[in-house]
């Protein structure tokens, strides 16, 4: 940090008052409806993004990205589950003794280490997909409450602070790069949970919460493999898992208390 002088303070006050920019913290939270609304917030999604996918609530894009002709897209998708909260739904995502439940690209699924309840060291082998090698991760794993300062955008009738859920690549001695071909990606599942007005005496219940999701991804393949192969199964394979792991939380909450 830099000290001001006194006059340095004065002249700084007296811009500031005389300033019509309103510092970030009053603006409104949401932007009102206008004409000009799509051009300036699109889900934080830009010109550079592509509508890749879209279903009810759910929304996946991409932007194209390549290394060396390998295709290593960035992904951004968004979705709102009803029925659970942010913390299920990222324990849900977490927590490797469920992921054989709703993951369909994998073989295995296995904890190197432990290095806390909410870290984790995983080795994973997938599925081989025609007509690439089959592939294999190591990565961390961790979740976490967000702390309110990082917490970000507020949604409307959102609750609580938000739930992440952050995995990424890393190299392990336990599985060293041998029989498959090693991909590398950076993961991130943010939840936030969303109460919907309810008449006062009414009891919260589970159809006045659900959870918006924003998944982000972006996963180097590893090896060369066909760029058209690579776009189609991703295409295909995130809606499918965003819909797996919704329902998994859905029927897994189902008769269990809310947990916030
Ligand atoms: O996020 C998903 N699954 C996580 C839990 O299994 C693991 C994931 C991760 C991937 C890689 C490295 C570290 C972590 O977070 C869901 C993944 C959805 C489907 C992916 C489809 C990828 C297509 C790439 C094609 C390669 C040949």
């Amino acid at each position: 940090e830099v000290a001001l002088d006194r006059q340095d303070e004065e002249d700084a006050m007296k811009d500031f008052q005389s300033s019509t920019f309103v510092p970030p913290s009053e603006l409104i939270e949401q932007e009102p409806e206008h004409r000009m609304k799509a051009e300036i917030v699109s889900e934080n999604v830009d010109h550079n993004w592509s509508l890749a996918y879209e279903d009810g609530d759910m929304k996946v894009y991409r932007r194209d990205y390549e290394e060396g002709g390998i295709v290593c897209d960035f992904l951004k998708a968004t979705h709102t589950v009803t029925g659970i909260t942010a913390r299920e739904m990222a324990h849900y995502f977490f927590d490797i003794d469920v992921r054989m439940d709703w993951e369909t690209t994998l073989d295995s699924s296995k904890i190197l280490e432990q290095l806390s309840d909410s870290t984790l060291i995983v080795h994973q082998i997938y599925k081989r997909v025609w007509p690439s090698s089959q592939r294999d991760t190591v990565f961390l794993s961790h979740i976490r409450e967000m702390p309110t300062h990082d917490a970000g955008e507020r949604q409307v009738n959102e609750v609580g602070r938000p739930w992440i859920v952050m995995n990424y690549s890393i190299e392990h001695p336990d599985a060293p790069i041998n029989k498959f071909v090693r991909a590398v990606a950076v993961v991130s599942l943010f939840c936030q949970t969303l109460i919907e007005p309810r008449q006062e005496g009414n009891k919260l219940n589970r159809d006045h919460i659900s959870c918006k999701i924003t998944y982000i991804s972006n996963v180097n393949p590893g090896g060369w493999a066909p760029p058209s192969v690579v776009r189609a199964v991703s295409k295909r394979e995130y809606p499918k898992f965003l819909r797996r792991l919704s329902s998994f939380c859905q029927n897994a909450c189902e008769d269990k208390p809310i947990t916030m």
